[in-house]
């Protein structure tokens, strides 16, 4: 599996061993007439907006299960569901039933391992019922997957960042082979955040490692200025950054091995930080590793920037 990052015009997704094609823009979307193109409904902050392109080696074939459109090469499947929200409905009914439906699909594929989840809420930051929609949002989840007997070592790599809306939009990798958790040493697991953060901790791990040939990939969530399990420079972006390459840093020194990035998503909350970070992620990740800065709202409401992606792991 193959990650590349391209701004041309052309529509990839129907070339040979494209497992997913990623686009950004203003609305979420997915096209009906071809299961493998989403369209992440969050603003890109470069031009012309990039794409994100996940490539097997092997043919794939398309298919639906549910509510899930997706792609296999018999090894890795790339699932996109988008779920509206019903007028006077939670985040928590809705997380949950989104993860039944996702957990059901990996059972449809022979007991596939999930690896990484990509989670896009509307508002996640607003209180609603006296719960702010991310926290129900981490309460119907772990509902999902507790009922499956999920354990918390097989929880995916995730990211979950706030759009414009409207819906919930969730990309998954799934894959036959289970990926092995990668937690990180400078921050306590997310899934044993404490109370504070909400009634139920977060569902994710830091990262999954994978096999690939050669070497591994690592699956890097969604990575914030978080230590320990508390925000460090709350509201402060360059400091944010700091703290989030050290804790890069950090995961890829755990994960072992000789890594490079394969791309990077940078999330930042305020559109008019991105011209100031921009040239301090270049210096941080160098001149070859693809960029895609995107306006994202952050998980908690004193986050300003996030970081995820992909890296190579070269063969120990
Ligand atoms: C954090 O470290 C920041 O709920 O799926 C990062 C990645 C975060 C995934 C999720 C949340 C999630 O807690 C927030």
């Amino acid at each position: 599996m193959r990650l590349t990052v391209e701004t041309g015009s052309a529509a990839p997704a129907a070339a040979s061993g494209c497992l997913a094609e990623i686009g950004f823009g203003r609305e979420h979307g997915l096209d009906p007439a071809e299961p493998r193109r989403v369209q992440v409904g969050l603003p890109p902050l470069a031009e012309p907006a990039p794409r994100e392109l996940w490539w097997s080696e092997r043919p794939v074939e398309i298919g639906r299960w549910g509510e899930i459109a997706y792609a296999t090469d018999g090894r890795s499947h790339f699932g996109h569901l988008l779920l509206a929200e019903p007028a006077g409905g939670s985040l928590e009914a809705l997380g949950r039933h989104a993860y039944e439906q996702i957990l059901g699909w990996c059972r449809e594929l022979g007991d596939a391992h999930l690896l990484r989840v990509w989670n896009y809420l509307a508002e996640i930051n607003r209180e609603q019922a006296g719960l702010e929609r991310y926290r129900a949002f981490c309460v119907g989840r772990h509902q999902a997957l507790a009922a499956a007997g999920w354990p918390d070592r097989q929880l995916p790599a995730a990211c979950a960042v706030g759009a414009p809306g409207p819906g919930l939009l969730i990309s998954c990798l799934a894959a036959a082979r289970p990926g092995v958790q990668v937690e990180n040493p400078r921050q306590v697991s997310a899934f044993r955040y404490p109370p504070r953060y909400g009634p139920q901790s977060p569902s994710f791990s830091r990262a999954m490692r994978v096999a690939a040939s050669p070497g591994q990939l690592l699956l890097i969530s969604g990575t914030a200025s978080i230590v320990g399990h508390v925000t460090i420079h709350p509201d402060q972006k360059a400091g944010q950054l700091t703290e989030t390459l050290a804790n890069l840093a950090a995961l890829l020194q755990a994960a072992g091995g000789q890594a490079s990035y394969q791309a990077l998503r940078v999330y930042v909350r305020h559109p008019e930080d991105w011209p100031s970070l921009a040239p301090l992620c270049r210096e941080a990740f160098g001149p070859a590793v693809p960029l895609v800065p995107l306006q994202g709202d952050l998980c908690r409401s004193d986050l300003v920037l996030e970081i995820d992606g992909l890296a190579a792991l070269a063969a120990a």
